[in-house]
């Protein structure tokens, strides 16, 4: 190819153009009972569906067994009552009998068989539930502050987060047409290739988008991982309301390793706009990228490469353009923790909410915990609201107070505390799915990290630091599912039995960690952190956290003697 030769778009790009209904053969293949699973073009139509197909990984030497995993939307991850009970009869029915919590605020159902497929969807929207654009290169679940009503404030936001994801949703009546009719879209094929959305065009984005809310001084949201985030400033006058939004852009996690293109990246700060401007500031942005993304690469697809290359001042001037506005400048911010809330909490309007501890995200019963069970009698019984939160936990709320002993005392009964539910590193822990039924899984994540936290525990406890909490975030890969690279330890899969292993992440969640050792053992983390926890215990000022005295101490030193590890071009900064 010359110089001059643009390189031609991507796979991908190719199937949206010829389709951009989105419809593939979906409805086709669901219908025919003698196919097993979609065909691999269909495969990637059936992520703007919000349907992954994988197959189950501890079956391989068997035989491959394909299993569907089903995401849903909630933006603000608000789940009202029935719904909730609808979900859990669901997972019971058509999947493996859990509910898995995402790192977004979402649900999603593993382990579903193709034949389920077809009922699963039909369940999800007559609960009132859509899975449209959960997954694919399009607006991906909003983001909003979990803790509810602990002020009106959070209530705005989250009114607004979801007037943005409406907003930004796709028009194809695929979805509707394959799911809940049933039937394949009546349309001759040069319609469907004709078919425009109003907002993305013919091909969509050029890969996901992400969008999150904050409000200072919690991140619990991970704002600045975000491809576009947006901070509420309060009225000084009046706290209750929304002054107007902080834009950031160019947020992102995936790499891939041994890739040096590819790297996480934390948001720009961009400037400051009035509430009024927040769909057509958000649209100015979507579509910004969309015709700025790179079409050829999907490695180096993401809004962040567009504007760690271009600059952030060209981009703020392109949306500008596009808003026809002119951003103010950022108002300060300062954001000092993330993380969530547990045990009984009084909300604003007089009500109580309980922020409840899932071990990685995953609600299901174990001989020693029946938190499925126990939710959904709870769920049953006194109808609170359900609140899924960006740490893959959750909180019920709007519950009034002469409830709450009811509630607690059915937990206890099937092994759930409501004080201390877990220990300090455990209850700021996360871990992306991986294995089993991840296909990008490089070593294990959900199934390893909980064993390696009562390993860790035991260290801190030798040390002295038992109470101390560190966050500590786990993924299979490096594409970065459970945020690993915002974490004060993040450990991230580099093969079967190895993990990179990261440091020096913050409370607050402003700016990414580094890479501390590389492809380390399972048997040798605990090796690997005893040192720097020791010091840490030795030598930090008073009330310094883990995250901050690497990134003070050891990350400094290791990069003077020249063996700094891997981390996006954001520098550390205590
Ligand atoms: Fe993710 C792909 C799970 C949040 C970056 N992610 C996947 C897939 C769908 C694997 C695949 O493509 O075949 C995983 C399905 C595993 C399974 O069996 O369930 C998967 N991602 C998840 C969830 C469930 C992890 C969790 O622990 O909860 C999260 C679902 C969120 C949701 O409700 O929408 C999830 N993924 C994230 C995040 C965190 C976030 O958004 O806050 C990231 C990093 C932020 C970012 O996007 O940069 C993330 N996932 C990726 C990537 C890398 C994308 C990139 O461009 O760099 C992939 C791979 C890809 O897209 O090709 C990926
Ligand atoms: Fe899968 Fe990797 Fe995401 Fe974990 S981080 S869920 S292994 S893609």
């Amino acid at each position: 190819m010359s110089e001059n030769t643009p390189a031609p778009v991507n796979k991908n790009e190719v199937l949206k153009q010829n389709d951009p209904t989105l419809s593939g053969t979906l409805a086709e293949t669901l219908a025919n009972p003698a196919l097993a699973c979609f065909s691999s073009d269909d495969e990637q139509f059936l992520k703007f569906h919000g349907i992954y197909q994988q197959d189950d990984r501890d079956k391989r030497k068997t035989g491959k067994q394909y299993i569907m995993m089903i995401r849903a939307r909630i933006p603000g991850g608000i789940i009202p009552p029935d719904q909730y009970l609808a979900f859990d009869d669901l997972s019971e029915k058509y999947g493996n009998q859990t509910l898995r919590i995402t790192s977004r605020q979402s649900f999603q159902w593993h382990g579903v068989v193709k034949d389920k497929l077809g009922p699963l969807m039909k369940g999800l929207n007559d609960a009132l539930c859509t899975t449209v654009a959960a997954c694919g290169d399009v607006n991906r679940n909003v983001m909003a502050p979990a803790t509810p009503a602990t002020s009106v404030l959070v209530e705005r936001v989250l009114e607004d987060a979801r007037r943005v994801d409406a907003a930004l949703k796709p028009v194809t009546e695929a979805y509707h047409s394959i799911w809940i009719d049933g039937e394949p879209l009546k349309l001759p094929p040069e319609e469907k290739q004709q078919f425009e959305d109003p907002l993305y065009g013919k091909t969509y984005l050029p890969r996901k988008f992400k969008i999150a809310f904050a409000i200072p001084p919690l991140n619990d949201t991970d704002v600045f991982t975000n491809c576009l985030g947006f901070v509420a400033i309060p009225d000084p006058a009046e706290p209750a309301r929304v002054l107007g939004y902080n834009l950031l852009c160019g947020g992102g996690l995936g790499m891939s390793h041994g890739n040096k293109e590819t790297f996480p990246r934390t948001a720009d700060v961009l400037g400051f706009f009035a509430p009024e401007e927040l769909v057509n500031v958000a649209k100015a942005v979507l579509t910004a990228y969309r015709d700025s993304g790179d079409r050829t690469n999907r490695k180096h697809a993401r809004l962040k490469y567009v504007i760690e290359e271009r600059g952030a001042d060209w981009f703020r001037g392109e949306v500008e353009k596009r808003a026809g506005l002119r951003f103010a400048p950022a108002r300060p911010m300062n954001f000092t923790k993330q993380g969530d809330l547990f045990g009984w909490h009084q909300q604003s309007d007089g009500h109580w909410f309980l922020g409840v501890y899932v071990e990685t995200g995953r609600i299901k019963d174990t001989p020693q915990r029946q938190l499925k069970t126990a939710l959904r009698r709870i769920v049953a019984k006194f109808r609170p609201e359900t609140r899924l939160t960006p740490s893959q936990n959750l909180l019920l709320a709007g519950v009034p107070a002469g409830q709450k002993d009811s509630i607690t005392a059915l937990l206890a009964e099937h092994g759930i505390p409501v004080e201390n539910q877990a220990g300090a590193i455990r209850r700021a822990s996360m871990a992306c799915p991986s294995m089993p039924t991840c296909g990008l899984g490089l070593a294990e994540s959900e199934r390893y990290l909980p064993g390696l936290l009562e390993k860790l525990e035991g260290l801190l406890a030798e040390l002295g630091l038992a109470d101390e909490e560190i966050i500590i975030r786990m993924t299979g890969c490096p594409n970065g599912c459970a945020r690993p690279y915002m974490a004060e330890i993040g450990f991230v899969g580099k093969a079967p039995g190895k993990y990179n292993l990261y440091l020096g992440g913050n409370a607050g969640s402003t700016h990414l960690n580094r890479e501390y050792r590389a492809s380390v053992k399972s048997d040798d983390i605990l090796n690997e952190l005893r040192p720097p926890l020791t010091r840490w215990k030795n030598e930090r000022l008073p009330g310094e956290r883990f995250g901050d005295f690497c990134s003070r101490m050891v990350l400094p030193e290791q990069i003077k003697a020249g063996a700094a590890g891997d981390a996006g071009p954001t520098p550390i900064s205590p």
